[in-house]
């Protein structure tokens, strides 16, 4: 059973996307639990103000420590009294932050109970990075209005690999053994759709040929749209010719 704790000023935006399919199951099995918190419950000043001006000037707001301080504070009591054991991590999500990857997302499935902070304005106070969060990730460079969309790509992430979310652990083992390589191209009936046919050798019923054509296509797929990822794939001699078919290789001394 994991927990997540989503702080936001939008609580809003996440009824939806926690609330159908894999997630809604998942919650429903009691694997995981989600809860979503109004920071502004937790400003105190008679407006519930959550943000104030930058010290020093400039454009824009920033997010006040004080009313996330008390919302992590009132989540790890909560937490507590509900039996959870008080190993929560605290993770902004932020522009700044360290880019989202499978490898993060398979380290904090491992966690029992995650506080996701999520930003808006131009930022949080310095203060709460400091002596508050663990980890501040970004989900990469492109420019969101607010944390909450990271928030939930995380949860998304994270979740599917809690064991028991994703009905068949079999596309998870593929998934950890999985080369590196971007996937092979999938099809279903019709075979024949507006005259486009399938490739005939996914008809054939040749387990070997079918094998050798989907490695074949990863492989290629793989070169012209992720060379990034062919640097560190793990391949085997045989790989090369695929490759080596259809593009002239660079020659290595
Ligand atoms: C003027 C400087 N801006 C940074 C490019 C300020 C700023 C823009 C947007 C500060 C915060 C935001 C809101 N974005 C997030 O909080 C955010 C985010 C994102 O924008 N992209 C990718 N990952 C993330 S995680 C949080």
């Amino acid at each position: 059973m994991m927990r997540f704790d989503v702080l936001t000023i939008f609580p809003e935006m996440f009824r939806g996307p926690f609330d159908v399919s894999v997630l809604k199951r998942a919650v429903e099995a009691g694997l995981i639990t989600i809860r979503v918190h109004d920071i502004r419950d937790f400003a105190t000043d008679r407006h519930h103000t959550t943000d104030d001006y930058p010290f020093g000037g400039g454009a824009g707001m920033v997010m006040k420590a004080p009313p996330i301080f008390d919302a992590v504070t009132y989540v790890r009591e909560e937490a507590r009294r509900e039996g959870w054991s008080g190993n929560a991590d605290v993770i902004a999500l932020t522009p700044v932050g360290r880019p989202f990857h499978q490898r993060i997302a398979q380290e904090l499935a491992k966690r029992e109970h995650l506080i996701l902070i999520c930003g808006h304005y131009e930022g949080i106070d310095e203060r709460v990075h400091e002596h508050l969060v663990t980890e501040e990730i970004s989900i990469g460079d492109y420019v969101l209005t607010g944390g909450e969309l990271p928030a939930m790509v995380l949860v998304d992430a994270v979740a599917r690999l809690v064991p028991g979310v994703l009905g068949a652990p079999e596309s998870l083992a593929e998934e950890s053994i999985s080369s590196g390589l971007l996937e092979y191209p999938q099809y279903t009936r019709p075979a024949t759709y507006r005259g486009w046919r399938v490739p005939s050798v996914l008809l054939s019923g040749n387990h070997q040929a079918i094998a050798r054509w989907r490695r074949a296509m990863a492989l290629q797929r793989t070169y012209w749209r992720r060379p990034d990822l062919l640097l560190r794939a793990v391949l085997a001699r045989s790989d090369a010719d695929p490759l080596s078919e259809m593009v002239v290789l660079p020659e290595v001394q």
